[in-house]
């Protein structure tokens, strides 16, 4: 566990700039860090205002150097669901996520923050690493559907869980309260917006029966502020086509699409010459914007995204704040040197409040 002494220094810092940012006086600065003091020498840790979890998720987002999408940093809304503890509470208000930042299409920045981590015990967990993410299964060497899920998914039918073992099966939420045994809750259907991923000229694409879901929640992360663990704190935006055109569905690893949309758009396969992983690459590109946009569901391409981080530079200069950002994220898989960011360096700082990586619960 944390010592107090580090715990009250950053917690100190984050009053700071937090109070300053939402222009709250010195005075009230030096007395919420009295508070704050008192609190932690009487508990060893200390609870957010509402106000500050709220700034601190919308300054975690800001802070997250891998991601292109930082401009709306400020439009973020916050759940404060900390009283929340029971996997059963906490599933009933994954759906509510699902449901507010799904709207219909059209996508709303969100984020449900659970229980703080206390005494270095995390009071409830989720396994799965966004709220929708498709199984994966491991055949006879080959993989039907998300190799990245293959972990989770047999997890899953260990704890009872029968798929229909197509390449598109959502998984159920693995919620785990601290020390007990994990529970799985199968998602509704009606909650889980889908596209088919169509092409608006490419002859046989339709066939091929692909899908992706609308919204990316990832849930695995730990929300860091002013030095307090939130284990639990799933958060979305919407995507970027890259993220599912020239990743998801493009991986030699993942869907690995490549190949059958070059042989559908008649080129030659054998020769690296032709450049048909290039031209598939684009094609599959131009379908995700073309399904979703059809659909309705927002989207950005990584053009319009590069921009957009570009305005957002500019504001945080002004603004006062240095942007710290991580290159090799934040340049786009697809076409990377027609962007700004390609030409230019980060510095790759990581400052708190953050995103960052956490081990999977303790079995
Ligand atoms: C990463 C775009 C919203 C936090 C990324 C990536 C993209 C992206 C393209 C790189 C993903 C990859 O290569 O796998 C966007 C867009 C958003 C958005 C278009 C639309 C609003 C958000 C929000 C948060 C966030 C709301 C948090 C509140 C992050 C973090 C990462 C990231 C922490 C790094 C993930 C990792 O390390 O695996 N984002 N994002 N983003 N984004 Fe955003
Ligand atoms: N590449 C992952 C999702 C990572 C986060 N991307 C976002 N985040 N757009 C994938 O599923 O393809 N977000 O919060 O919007």
């Amino acid at each position: 566990t944390k010592n107090d002494t580090a715990l009250l220094m950053e917690a100190t810092k984050f009053i700071h700039t937090c109070y300053n940012e939402l222009n709250l006086s010195k005075e009230e600065q030096i007395n919420r860090i009295e508070e704050i003091q008192e609190e932690i020498s009487n508990t060893g840790t200390y609870t957010h205002k509402g106000f500050e979890l709220t700034h601190g998720a919308k300054m975690a987002w800001r802070n997250s150097n891998r991601c292109i999408g930082r401009l709306l940093w400020h439009t973020l809304d916050v759940f404060d669901e900390r009283n929340t503890v029971t996997a059963e509470a906490a599933f009933e208000k994954f759906l509510n996520h699902i449901h507010y930042a799904t709207n219909e299409g059209k996508i709303r920045p969100a984020i449900t923050i659970f229980a703080p981590r206390k005494d270095g015990k995390d009071p409830i967990r989720i396994w799965n690493h966004q709220l929708i993410r498709y199984a994966g299964y491991e055949k006879e060497g080959k993989v039907i559907g998300d190799s990245t899920s293959i972990k989770l998914t047999k997890m899953c039918e260990q704890l009872g869980w029968r798929s229909d073992q197509t390449p598109y099966d959502v998984l159920p939420l693995v919620i785990q309260e601290n020390g007990k045994v994990p529970k799985l809750f199968e998602i509704p259907k009606s909650f889980v917006k889908e596209v088919d991923i169509t092409h608006p000229d490419l002859e046989g694409f339709n066939h091929l029966g692909v899908r992706w879901y609308a919204v990316p929640i990832i849930s695995n992360m730990r929300l860091e502020i002013g030095g307090i663990d939130y284990p639990m704190a799933p958060f979305n935006g919407w995507y970027m086509e890259t993220e599912i055109g020239a990743r998801n569905l493009a991986d030699q690893d993942r869907y690995n699409l490549l190949p059958e949309i070059a042989k559908l758009m008649g080129l030659d396969t054998k020769s690296n010459l032709s450049l048909w992983v290039d031209k598939a690459l684009v094609e599959l590109n131009i379908a995700v914007l073309h399904s979703y946009h059809q659909a309705g569901i927002t989207l950005v391409d990584h053009h319009t995204a590069a921009k957009q981080f570009k305005s957002f530079e500019k504001n945080e200069l002004e603004n006062g704040r240095a942007v710290t950002g991580d290159w090799t994220w934040l340049i786009p898989p697809l076409s990377p040197a027609t962007t700004h960011i390609f030409h230019q360096s980060y510095n790759h700082d990581i400052i708190s409040p953050n995103y960052f990586y956490q081990d999977d619960p303790e079995e």
